[in-house]
């Protein structure tokens, strides 16, 4: 069976691609990846021509191709149960604090872009900012098992989406309550993100320093 490719952007800020990416490695999938740098006026040209999504992730696999981070993460669990819960009222759980992430925190997400290669520094965030750091961390308080370093026990396609927020919280040098820093360190000191982590810091396309 020829390998499925991952389209993705820049692994330094492309926060939507590094989920779906965390997502396909914990499945154990053996895919290609494909870098669609983020920059340039014809970009919206290039998207296009790769999805009707217009945004990376997207995956191309046996002629067909698909979008966004959630497709494409359901999509690995059809073949990897274990990418969810395995206990039905938890996986409902998981799949409502994923989702959450996926439609939600709109203001952190604006204010502080993911950049992976930030060195911390601290910014003056935004009311409606500090509301979603809040949000977070009370949605991780009331959903979490207790079982393990992970939201749910083990890992989950809630903790591949969780991460480019942890890292947000990192780089922009958020105080955390224990439990919520407990839980950002075992997302970024998870294996699978260290090794795209090592890619993103010596990424060499044009970009903007995030404030
Ligand atoms: N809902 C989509 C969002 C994807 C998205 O916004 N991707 C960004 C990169 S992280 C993108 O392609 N931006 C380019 C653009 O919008 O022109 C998903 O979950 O995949």
């Amino acid at each position: 069976m020829t390998r499925p490719v991952l389209h993705i952007g820049n692994k330094r800020y492309s926060s939507w691609s590094l989920r779906a990416w965390l997502v396909l490695r914990k499945a154990g999938i053996e895919f290609e990846e494909n870098m669609v740098p983020l920059h340039g006026d014809d970009l919206r040209q290039r998207l296009s021509a790769l999805s009707p999504g217009h945004t990376v992730p997207v995956l191309e696999w046996q002629g067909g191709v698909f979008w966004d981070s959630l497709a494409i993460a359901e999509w690995a669990a059809e073949q990897a149960p274990h990418l969810w819960p395995r206990d039905a009222q938890q996986r409902a759980l998981a799949r409502s604090a994923t989702a959450r992430m996926h439609s939600s925190f709109m203001a952190l997400r604006g204010q502080c872009s993911m950049d992976l290669a930030r060195t911390p520094k601290a910014i003056g965030l935004k009311e409606e900012t500090r509301a979603d750091i809040a949000t977070i961390q009370a949605l991780w308080n009331d959903v979490a098992s207790m079982d393990g370093p992970f939201l749910f026990g083990t890992y989950s396609i809630a903790d591949a989406f969780f991460t480019p927020v942890a890292d947000r919280f990192r780089a922009y040098d958020i105080p955390l309550h224990a439990s919520a820093q407990a839980y950002c360190d075992a997302l970024l000191s998870d294996p699978d993100f260290l090794d795209w982590r090592k890619d993103a810091l010596v990424e060499t396309f044009p970009y903007s320093e995030a404030q």
